[in-house]
């Protein structure tokens, strides 16, 4: 049993009235509406709206993973992890991220703006928009966390504070066992289709794959980069474009509560993965052009958050050790991590727990020929990564794998 009370539509309003940050911010006396908006695998999330237009989303973390209910426990205090990592990141590009209005930590309610004129990006990837802007953007915010939040640009001791105070051991331990174990050693929660039983066996019995997966878990585990988001995929991205144009004038990274001190890689890598499920849809669809733009924004993040660290660099807190030959070093070493990573992420997605919907939507026919591609391009991955691990090169590996695996 929780110890504290689940917000309803029912109790919104009251939630509002009784906090005068809030009630200052929005009408409790006079709603519009009130609706559980939560899609995700955790939380419950509430879009209020006052009659004067006014809006504002409550979020509350459960004790355990809404997709399963009560029989998977989590620490709600994810939320805090959610909210910290937010106002560290709103500090260094606020354009990029969703203000926060109030924190609640005996009901673990995040009170911030309403973003209900966006669009949750990867909804917009499956309706087959392209919102130009947005995977620069992410790479923005990704190049600004990772120095910002880093030893590059952080006093030593609020470093290891922040740290400290970001280690967030359970949501760890899940990435660990949904994205670098079990689609590897198999676990009782994974499924695929039947028809992909045997590229699921084939992955897992290459020794190239569990290499590469045991050490991304190990890179995951150890490398205390920067404080990273942790769960960057394409549902933790909202868009917004005018009417009629398909160019982004806002982009917004939001539902960080798997946020910690980890490799920055695993950001890029968890989107890159995402554009390659996006990809695997449109190629499943017959739509080939949109598959290449949707591998071309791989090259658009690594782009946008080159240039960002590239920006923040001279800023750097000491120059005299960490010169321009080792950015470059430090550039060449997160581009090949985004590889490993990506792969890992692509073939959770597939084989493991959490799907995504570009891929589950589809009709069963075309489903099959989607994992196969998401699959074999992760194992090409993980076999190459050690060669050129270049953004352009990776979409150049990942297309025609795409291709071949078609099914209808
Ligand atoms: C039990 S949580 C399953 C997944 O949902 C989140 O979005 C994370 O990706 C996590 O791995
Ligand atoms: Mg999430």
């Amino acid at each position: 049993m929780a110890d504290y009370e689940f917000l309803t539509e029912h109790t919104v309003a009251d939630y509002i009235r009784q906090n005068r940050e809030l009630s200052a911010r929005i009408d409790p006396d006079h709603l519009a509406s009130i609706r559980e908006v939560g899609d995700g695998n955790l939380n419950l999330v509430f879009l209020a709206t006052d009659e004067a237009g006014r809006g504002m989303c409550l979020k509350q973390a459960l004790p355990y993973v809404r997709m399963t209910g009560e029989g998977w426990p989590m620490t709600p205090d994810r939320a805090r992890h959610e909210v910290e990592s937010l106002q560290a990141h709103h500090q260094l590009t606020p354009e990029l991220l969703p203000e926060v209005y109030l924190y609640d930590p005996s009901r673990y309610i995040i009170a911030m703006e309403d973003l209900s004129d966006h669009q949750v990006w990867r909804g917009s990837l499956i309706a087959g928009e392209r919102k130009e802007g947005a995977a620069e953007a992410v790479g923005t915010y990704v190049g600004a966390l990772a120095f910002g939040t880093s030893a590059f640009a952080m006093e030593r001791e609020a470093l290891a504070e922040a740290v400290a105070r970001a280690v967030n051991a359970q949501l760890c331990t899940i990435t660990e066992d949904l994205v670098f174990t079990e689609p590897v050693a198999g676990a009782e929660r994974n499924s695929f289709l039947a028809a992909n039983a045997p590229d699921v066996a084939e992955f897992q019995a290459d020794p190239a794959v569990w290499q590469g997966m045991g050490y991304a878990k190990w890179i995951f585990m150890t490398k205390a980069e920067a404080l990273i988001h942790g769960d960057l995929h394409t549902g933790s991205v909202m868009v917004r474009s005018a009417a009629g144009s398909d160019v982004c004038d806002s982009v917004k990274a939001f539902d960080s509560e798997f946020a910690f001190y980890g490799p920055l890689a695993f950001d890029l890598g968890a989107l890159f993965a995402n554009y390659v499920v996006a990809a695997a849809r449109a190629v499943a669809l017959g739509e080939d052009d949109r598959a290449h733009w949707c591998l071309r924004l791989i090259e658009q993040t690594w782009t946008g958050f080159e240039a960002e660290f590239r920006r923040r660099w001279p800023t750097r807190r000491d120059p005299r050790v960490w010169g321009d030959e080792f950015l470059d070093e430090l550039l060449a070493t997160w581009r090949s991590e985004a590889w490993l990573f990506a792969a890992a992420k692509m073939s959770r997605r597939i084989i493991g727990a959490a799907k995504t919907r570009d891929i589950e939507s589809l009709p069963e026919n075309l489903r099959e020929g989607a994992a196969r591609g998401v699959l074999r391009v992760s194992r090409r991955l993980l076999v190459e990564r050690h060669l050129d691990s270049s953004p352009a090169r990776f979409v150049a590996l990942a297309e025609p794998i795409l291709r071949d695996a078609r099914t209808v």
